[in-house]
């Protein structure tokens, strides 16, 4: 192991220094979060929302319907049931309103706030949307609302006119961390609140919030560094104690172990089915599974997100045969059936559902083994788009390599990125793309060269764990360090799973131990030459070069240091 681990992968990240080093290892909730009343916005929108508490006015929550904008909406109306609680004579009411997806679109609108009214609020909250809202704000005014957005969301030229305005990203707002979710600035504004007045609230029992914080943080994909840190630790940490019915059932049916949910879980179990209500349903299921005091609801509610989260499944796996079926028109081969390297696939449908992309890209790459983009577009908004990357060439330079005004938006990482373009532009988003891949694979960095540190297999053992653990939650922001072994001796190599899709190789350690190593939805055939070869033939003693990540599994309840295959690699002579 090299010396200082836990300095390699630290120095890799760019954290060095005493404070940085501290804030990163040590996050913190007193102190490294600050104070909520530096938000721009955030007193005064404070102050009116204790007065409607006290007055007893009624206030509405108006969410996006999002993994975001749900959590963010539970938050809100969690935090107003407390306050309800901890003093039985105010008599304030509560609204929740989250758009259709698809009838409503994003964000506030006339209808939506004429309905409020209609129902009486006085006071409206947004969460996680607002900021772009201009006329929807004009009607609030008109109608006497009390209009307080709360977003995260770039500001355009024109704000909304609205009663108060709480959004890090505001220009003229000092406030530090300016990466922060919906649901991370919706919590900022009840600290502010509770910084005020705490309303007979226990010092600190806001945390308890963070549960729902965390999961918007973590599915939201904004950095988890700086406050998101701590709000993603510290989410973890709630989560893993949640008393939430909904969740624990949700959980329960998933299979994932509560005290042990780790924040692939979220990405994997959690986001999807929060994000299936909305695209497949109602985003109101999600919002009540996670607020519910209520088991039969809660359980009522888990069966209608799994069924939502299958037909969304279906759809995925529709869009998948599509596009495979237009490749294969193209005279596109399958990589691994003639050794043949496929450069880029880029693709698209006006019908297609961008929020489903990602999970088509995925399974193309693990077909073509190439980056793949896909666009589609989704009611009044237009085209957008997801890319994932067989690990040759960062999605990110790719789209940095396109001309200028190619797209409206781009972002994301090494494997998966997202972005948005114009009408125009996407008819010849094909050959830029592949334009782009070309510059972009010349100048590629393989992908061993960003492996934070080499490891022996020795090296696999609860000291090293910790270190990997200390440095996590790992996502957008922060990866999960990837691990070199050079010349590791595969032992054996099967398939594994019901019907044998996934791949587990065991390697024998110098103290004859053994440890495995697999990857999903993968075969010999997937990786490097020379591995392809040993496929039928396993347990050759033949010597590797293995890219991984170090996980523990909770399989059958058996903690287990595990390493997670990104990619093998020939020996070099
Ligand atoms: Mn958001």
């Amino acid at each position: 192991m090299p010396i200082d681990l836990l300095d390699t992968i630290l120095t890799k990240r760019g954290i060095t220094g005493p404070v940085l080093r501290d804030a990163f290892l040590n996050a913190d909730y007193v102190t490294h979060t600050h104070d909520p009343l530096l938000l721009k916005g955030a007193r005064k929108a404070a102050e009116r929302i204790i007065s409607a508490i006290k007055n007893g006015e009624t206030i509405a929550i108006f969410s996006d319907y999002d993994a975001d904008g749900i959590p963010g909406a539970v938050v809100f109306t969690d935090f107003l049931k407390r306050v309800k609680i901890a003093n039985p004579s105010f008599t304030f009411e509560t609204l929740c309103y989250i758009p259709d997806r698809h009838e409503e679109g994003f964000g506030l609108s006339i209808e939506a706030i004429q309905e409020l009214k209609n129902k009486g609020a006085q006071v409206i909250i947004t969460i996680d949307c607002g900021i772009a809202d201009v006329e929807p704000a004009e009607h609030a005014k008109k109608l006497n609302i009390d209009l307080i957005i709360t977003d995260h969301h770039i500001p355009g030229q024109k704000l909304p006119s609205a009663y108060a305005i709480v959004n890090p990203k505001q220009i003229d707002c000092d406030y530090p961390e300016k990466m922060l979710c919906g649901s991370g600035v919706a919590f900022k504004l009840i600290q502010a609140i509770l910084s005020i007045d705490r309303f007979n609230i226990k010092e600190g029992q806001e945390k308890w919030l963070l549960d729902m914080v965390g999961i918007a943080t973590l599915s939201d994909m904004v950095p988890l560094t700086g406050e998101n840190r701590v709000f993603a630790k510290y989410g973890l940490q709630v989560m893993r104690k949640s008393p939430r019915l909904g969740f624990i059932r949700l959980l329960k049916e998933t299979k994932v172990m509560q005290r042990f949910l780790s924040e692939d879980d979220i990405a994997f179990m959690v986001t999807p089915r929060i994000n299936a209500a909305s695209r497949m349903g109602s985003a109101t299921d999600a919002f009540r599974l996670l607020s519910t005091d209520d088991e039969v609801e809660a359980g009522m509610l888990t069966v209608r997100l799994q069924e939502l989260n299958d037909e969304r499944k279906g759809i995925v796996a529709s869009i998948t045969k599509e596009a495979k079926k237009r490749l294969k028109a193209q005279g596109r081969r399958v990589t691994g059936s003639d050794g043949e390297k496929s450069k880029v696939i880029v693709m698209g449908d006006p019908d297609w559902r961008p929020s489903l992309l990602g999970l088509v890209a995925n399974a193309l790459v693990e077909e073509y083994k190439c980056p793949v983009f896909l666009w589609g577009r989704e009611g009044g908004d237009g085209i957008k788009g997801s890319c994932r990357s067989d690990g040759s060439v960062s999605v990110v330079d790719i789209m940095q390599s396109v001309p200028e005004a190619t797209f409206i938006a781009s972002g994301g990482h090494h494997m998966s990125g997202g972005f948005s373009v114009n009408f125009d532009s996407v008819h010849k988003l094909h050959e830029t793309i592949e334009k782009a891949f070309e510059t972009a694979f010349s100048k590629a960095v393989p992908l061993a060269a960003l492996a934070d540190a080499e490891l022996s297999l020795d090296d696999i053992n609860d000291m090293t764990w910790r270190i990997v653990e200390q440095c996590g939650p790992y996502g957008f922001g922060n990866p999960k360090p990837l691990f070199l072994f050079k010349r590791a001796t595969i032992r054996d190599a099967r398939q594994f799973g019901k019907i044998k899709n996934h791949l587990e190789l065991s390697f024998e350690n110098a103290r004859g131990g053994t440890v495995k190593a697999i990857a999903f939805f993968s075969s010999p055939d997937d990786f490097a030459d020379n591995f392809k070869t040993i496929g039928t033939s396993v347990g050759t003693g033949l010597s590797v070069n293995l890219l991984a990540h170090l996980e523990k599994s909770y399989f059958m309840n058996r903690p287990e240091l595990r390493l997670r295959i990104v990619d093998i690699l020939p020996v070099e002579a």
